[in-house]
């Protein structure tokens, strides 16, 4: 395996959280959002996002690591949900891993999807649902890998454009009050910087 195996942090430690803005709108949600670089599956969260496909039933990268982590159980609830829609997502229990639950989102090919104009909706669509599937099952923290910026080829700072104005939007629209924590989980070094330059153009620091 080419996932380095990392302990499970306590909540504190692994949390990074932004600067706390002075403006008071932001300052509620700022608290809220985290970005880490780190193993996803070894997060202690209430929910972790994976980068699946639409058949729902395993691959490489994140998903790999995640039904490897979590054991084959994943694999047989994900074949009782006959696939998702790209752009889309559902939820299973998350077995062996640290997280209580696992939320399959399927994101778009990227040069497929630009062809036909479709992309960044269809990502959006992605940390939509995945927040309201979180929502709805009463679930405080949310962490995310940064869906489709591996094998489906979305460049890391329109991807976090995306991910972080959605979950901003969210929030804007008064959903999610109950949430501890929104984290965006990276992996490598490239998008964790694509997402700490994003991070202040919509939770901003000023
Ligand atoms: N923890 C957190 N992030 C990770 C981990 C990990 N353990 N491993 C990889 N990443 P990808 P996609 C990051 O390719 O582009 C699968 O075969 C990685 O660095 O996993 O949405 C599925 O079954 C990258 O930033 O997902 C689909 O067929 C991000 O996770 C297809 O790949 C997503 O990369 C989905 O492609």
């Amino acid at each position: 395996s080419d996932i380095p195996t990392i302990p499970v942090l306590y909540k504190t430690k692994w949390l990074t959280v932004v600067p706390t803005p002075s403006r008071t709108p932001n300052a509620v949600f700022n608290s809220k959002i985290a970005i880490i670089r780190h193993d996803i599956t070894r997060l202690q969260v209430d929910s972790i996002v994976n980068a699946a496909n639409d058949s729902l039933l395993g691959g490489g990268g994140v998903d790999g690591a995640i039904h490897r982590a979590a054991g084959p159980r994943l694999f047989d609830e994900c074949e009782t949900l006959n696939g998702c829609d790209t752009g889309s997502a559902k939820i299973t229990n998350g077995y062996k891993l640290p997280a209580k639950k696992v939320i399959h989102a399927v994101g778009p090919v990227y040069f497929r999807e630009k062809g036909r104009g479709r992309h960044e909706i269809l990502l959006r669509g992605c940390y939509r649902k995945s927040l309201e599937l979180a929502e709805q099952n009463g679930l405080k923290s949310i962490a995310f890998s940064a869906l489709s910026t591996g094998v489906y080829g979305y460049p890391s700072g329109e991807a976090a454009d995306a991910a972080i104005s959605e979950v901003r939007n969210f929030f804007e629209e008064g959903k999610g009050k109950d949430f501890e924590r929104v984290v965006f989980c990276n992996f490598m070094e490239k998008d964790e910087k694509a997402y700490q330059a994003t991070m202040s153009k919509y939770f901003p620091d000023a």
